[in-house]
């Protein structure tokens, strides 16, 4: 056998050995897809909606609203569903509303879901921000504490008690946040009655965008039989020209199930088949997955068809099929580089929000559609989700179109002492949890961010992130971690940990405004520091400038046009250097303007994205652009049917 071959074998039976190391958790969170055992029934649109105004917020619970249709307790809203709900009405109080709200519609339920026994019927909500109570017709299904991530409840047994009758959801959402929600914050009474008004508080919150609230995904019906498969897990390897998938797959509903395993190419050849709960699967002439600019066909996925078949107590055959996506590549990090397929990465990307006119942080595919062209446009190869997990559907694009990604959690803000505490890192580590079971088989996430800038020079920092980190490479022991800090924390305290450092500065911006001369030298003293203290790679994982469109001046002023572009051209001399060395990569803060809370340094909102906040560019984004192709052209290769350097 040759060595490579060899080599490749003992992966996979390491693979296999460590599957339990590698995935500790198997609560299962499967994408709803149709398939020939799977129905789909998706319940966006417009919903009914009250505010609970009451003083102490409570007068929905008090009154029981979730009883009866909610039109019956009192004047109801239209709400669009997904949107957030703060930017449709001209209604102050609504925009800036704390607390509960509720939501309800009446859906019609295919009769025969309720009536067979033999189909289970799961409500998803792809998220609702922050803390949610869920009713289907008045019994209390599910409860989801945090705000970017799904969460499922079985409702079959309620809606089987009457499976004519309509069925009424009732969603309440509730935005506070405190010190141990993530992202925390905290609520403030103001007790001087001769400034506010009896009861007055406000929320604090410690994060630079809006603190949008509503039900922001898709809210869908979907059945699958009483044996289903739960979970599938994919871990994938190459050598030469085999490549390798191994897998797990749960099942639950029973513990006798037979199992064919089939993995087809693009054109739907099958190229790889298995039997059994885990296994590996061998791809001859694999494809494999690479990112967008790195090779003439990124984005590569091949699909995986589970199907299961169990004989239940009765004699009947159940049967689930479920199809994986599955992108086969590695991801690897030394101590100066980004390896994917063991060919050096260099992030040169964005930092995005989830955010848009109207909509807030509600899922809108022409929002994604134009963001993806966007970053197509831009010759960007990556992003990372600053600040939160980001919708399935985004990731799904991202692994069709070989856009890597930084997936972050919402542990963003965390700058209170009292936001490290025991309650707070549980709640993190079960966030994390979550996050990992949803988006372990994404073939364009290579590599988790468990926090933004938390305050990490407070005593518990250290610990806190120490055991962070080591959760979360428990979780998954196949993809690097890191989080993301200042440059002012000099002494950081999770940076021993993490396998890649990720730093953001705001050189000539927040410090010495107006001083464009100062970047070079302090860029390139921050990444000695840190390279110096900690021989890891660095990405630069935020750096920009505000820009009010449209504003111009020549020499260059704070907040114009031409001042982006110098700060961003300041900043490019030094990584150009670096990059040889161990700077792995550039993300700029931030992609596209974004809501912010009002103050007096934002001007309706964040304005450091290159384009605007209805996705138009600015001069920045030509700078940007120039870069970015002139970078893919030097380190990748550029897929035959791009314009380059023609688009210029
Ligand atoms: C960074 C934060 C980011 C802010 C940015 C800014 O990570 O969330 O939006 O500053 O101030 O420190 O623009």
């Amino acid at each position: 056998m040759n060595c490579p071959a060899k080599r490749l074998q003992l992966r996979v039976l390491l693979a296999c050995a460590l599957w339990d190391a590698c995935y500790a958790t198997h609560y299962g969170m499967l994408f709803p897809r149709e398939s020939a055992t799977r129905e789909i029934k998706e319940l966006n649109g417009l919903w009914d909606f009250r505010a609970d105004m009451s003083p102490n917020r409570n007068l929905g619970f008090e009154q029981a609203w979730y009883k009866r249709r909610l039109a019956e307790t009192g004047p109801v809203l239209d709400m669009p569903v997904p949107a957030s709900y703060n930017d449709v009405t001209q209604d102050p109080k609504l925009r800036d509303f704390i607390g509960w709200v509720w939501y309800d519609r009446e859906v019609v339920v295919p009769v025969r879901w309720g009536a067979d026994p033999r189909t289970r019927v799961v409500l998803r909500v792809g998220s609702a921000h922050y803390y949610s109570v869920v009713w289907v017709n008045g019994v209390k299904v599910a409860e989801h504490d945090g705000g970017h991530l799904p969460f499922e409840a079985e409702v079959g047994h309620v809606i089987g008690a009457n499976p004519s009758a309509p069925c009424r959801i009732t969603i309440a959402v509730n935005n506070t946040l405190t010190l141990e929600t993530l992202p925390p914050g905290s609520i403030q009474y103001m007790t001087d009655l001769t400034k506010y008004p009896k009861g007055y508080f406000v929320q604090n919150t410690y994060f630079d965008f809006f603190n949008y609230a509503g039900i922001h995904r898709s809210v869908l019906l979907y059945t699958t039989p009483q044996a289903y498969v739960n979970d599938i897990t994919v871990v994938t390897d190459f050598a030469d020209s085999v490549g390798t998938v191994a897998y797990n797959v749960a099942v639950s509903g029973s513990s006798v199930a037979s199992l064919k395993i089939a993995l087809t190419d693009r054109d739907g050849r099958c190229v790889a088949t298995s039997t059994g709960l885990t296994g590996v699967l061998k791809v001859a002439d694999v494809m494999l997955w690479w990112p967008y600019l790195m090779h003439v066909n990124p984005g590569y996925l091949y699909s995986m068809e589970v199907h299961m078949q169990v004989v239940d107590k009765g004699g009947a055959v159940l049967e689930d099929v479920y199809t994986l996506p599955v992108g086969i590549r590695t991801v690897k990090v030394t101590s100066t580089q980004f390896l994917i397929n063991n060919k050096p990465f260099y992030f040169h990307g964005v930092n995005k929000h989830e955010d848009s006119d109207l909509r807030g942080k509600g899922f809108d595919w022409p929002l994604v559609v134009k963001d993806f062209n966007l970053m197509k446009w831009l010759g960007a190869n990556s992003f990372r989700t600053s600040h939160y997990p980001y919708a399935e559907e985004i990731l799904h694009m991202c692994d069709r179109h070989g856009i890597v990604v930084i997936d972050e959690c919402p542990g963003v803000g965390i700058k209170d002492i009292r936001s490290f505490g025991n309650a707070s890192l549980a709640h993190h580590l079960d966030v994390m949890g979550e996050l990992v079971t949803r988006d372990k088989n994404h073939p364009s996430v290579v590599m988790w961010s468990v926090a933004n800038e938390p305050a990490s020079e407070m005593p518990p920092a250290g610990v806190y992130f120490k055991t962070l980190i080591a959760h979360t490479k428990s979780l998954d022991a196949t993809r690097p971690v890191t989080y993301v800090t200042n440059s002012n924390y000099a002494r950081d305290k999770g940076a021993p940990f993490v396998d890649v450092i990720c730093v953001n500065s705001y050189f000539s911006w927040y410090h010495d405004p107006g001083q464009l001369e100062v970047i070079s030298l302090q860029l390139n003293t921050q990444f000695e520091e840190w390279y110096g203290k900690y021989q890891k790679p660095i990405i630069q994982s935020e750096y920009g400038a505000d820009v009010v469109p449209g504003l111009h001046s020549d020499p260059p002023m704070m907040f114009t046009e031409e001042y982006q572009v110098m700060v961003l051209q300041s900043y490019h001399k030094v990584f150009d250097q670096k990059r040889k060395q161990y700077v792995i990569g550039e993300l700029i803060w931030n992609f596209a303007d974004f809501m912010t809370a009002q103050g007096v340094t934002r001007v309706v909102g964040n304005k450091k994205g290159i384009f605007t906040r209805q996705r138009q560019p600015k001069a920045g984004a030509y700078t940007l652009k120039e870069r970015y192709w002139r970078l893919a052209n030097e380190t990748g290769i550029l897929p035959p049917w791009t314009k380059y350097p023609c688009s210029l």
